[in-house]
């Protein structure tokens, strides 16, 4: 029985050392030894090649090695197999300050102080109480509710949008289509951590940006996303900053990745720009989980963290 690994986009060196040393008797490979490979059981992957996995006919399982799993899916050759996502402390930890990281410079004026200081300018702004604010997380998953946790620390008021209704101490929380101008409506700092699916692709447009809370303490609203590129219309945000729509952003993911050094977002002075780097996947914390898995489905044991492939997450 083999593993495969499959990682485009960046180095999967530590992927590699990190499978083999969780799997020491198990071979990892990174391509097929043939081009119908039946070695191959299980498939480790990070937008794999269309058809590469359709080509493995003894496939038993397929594990990403991020949260998401638009990357896996957009294959339209996948082969009917489970595909099962990360769930992991340590990626979920790193989003949450990845969430109050930013949350908190929006709210302590990051983006007017560091203006300030390049201008040598001793101005203090206007400093709203966090109780002040309703952060608005877009997604209750695994990440939307641990922020939330998080941020309840500091006194935000909070409000949670989900598709199926959710019950969190704490927070209010809408769902579905229905309710969604109502959830934007009581936002001033909108936290996207939604999955990319047919339905929630372009969610982040004009018509949506228009809906969010106009009194804010801070002056506008605020956008945060760090679920995926595709959810959001850039044209739209941009224009949003200029009309006054919009006070600032901070966007982890884009419509394009590498964001091209041609889009204006890297040089607004209102938008703060991440390189897909808001939780990490880190294979020495993430690796071992994906072993435990793979091991489980060997032993005949059920997996945890499926995808619902109609939902698309
Ligand atoms: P989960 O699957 O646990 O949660 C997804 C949430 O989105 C759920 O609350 C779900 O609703 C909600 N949702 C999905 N579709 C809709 C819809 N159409 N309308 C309303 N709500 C919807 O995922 P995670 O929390 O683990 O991860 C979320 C996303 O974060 C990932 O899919 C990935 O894209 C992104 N991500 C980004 C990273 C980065 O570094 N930038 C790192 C890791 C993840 P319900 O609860 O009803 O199912
Ligand atoms: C993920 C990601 O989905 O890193 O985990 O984007």
């Amino acid at each position: 029985m083999s593993v495969l690994l499959s990682i485009s986009g960046y180095s999967s060196t530590a992927w590699l050392d990190a499978l083999q040393s969780a799997l020491p008797d198990r071979r990892i490979v990174t391509e097929p030894a043939s081009a119908k490979d039946g070695e191959i059981r299980y498939a480790v992957v990070w937008k794999q090649p269309e058809g590469l996995l359709a080509s493995l006919p003894n496939l038993q399982a397929i594990f990403s090695i991020g949260a998401g799993v638009d990357h896996i899916l957009r294959d339209q050759t996948l082969p009917d197999v489970p595909i099962a996502r990360i769930v992991a402390e340590d990626l979920t930890g790193r989003m949450s300050e990845y969430v109050v990281w930013r949350v908190l410079d929006h709210l302590r004026r990051g983006f007017a102080y560091r203006a300030q200081q390049a201008l040598g300018q001793w101005n203090e702004r206007v400093q709203p109480a966090a109780s002040a604010l309703t952060v608005g997380i877009m997604g209750l998953g695994e990440l939307g509710r641990d922020a939330a946790e998080k941020l309840k620390f500091f006194g935000f008021k909070l409000a949670g949008w989900s598709r199926t209704r959710k019950e969190l101490p704490g927070v209010v929380c809408l769902a579905g289509d229905e309710e969604l101008t109502d959830f934007l409506g009581m936002t001033d700092i909108l936290v996207v951590l939604l999955p990319n699916t047919p339905a929630t692709t372009g969610i982040l447009d004009a018509g949506l940006l228009a809906r969010l809370k106009r009194t804010s303490p801070l002056g506008g609203p605020v956008l945060i996303n760090a679920g995926r590129g595709a959810l959001q219309v850039e044209a739209d945000i941009l224009a949003a900053l200029e009309s006054g729509t919009l006070l600032e952003a901070s966007l982890d993911v884009f419509e394009t990745e590498p964001l091209p050094a041609s889009s204006p977002l890297w040089r607004h002075p209102r938008v703060f720009v991440t390189p897909h780097a808001a939780a990490s996947s880190d294979p020495d914390a993430l690796v071992p989980l994906i072993a435990r898995q793979i091991e489980a489905c060997e032993r005949g044991e059920p997996l945890q963290h499926l995808v619902d492939r109609r939902a698309g997450y």
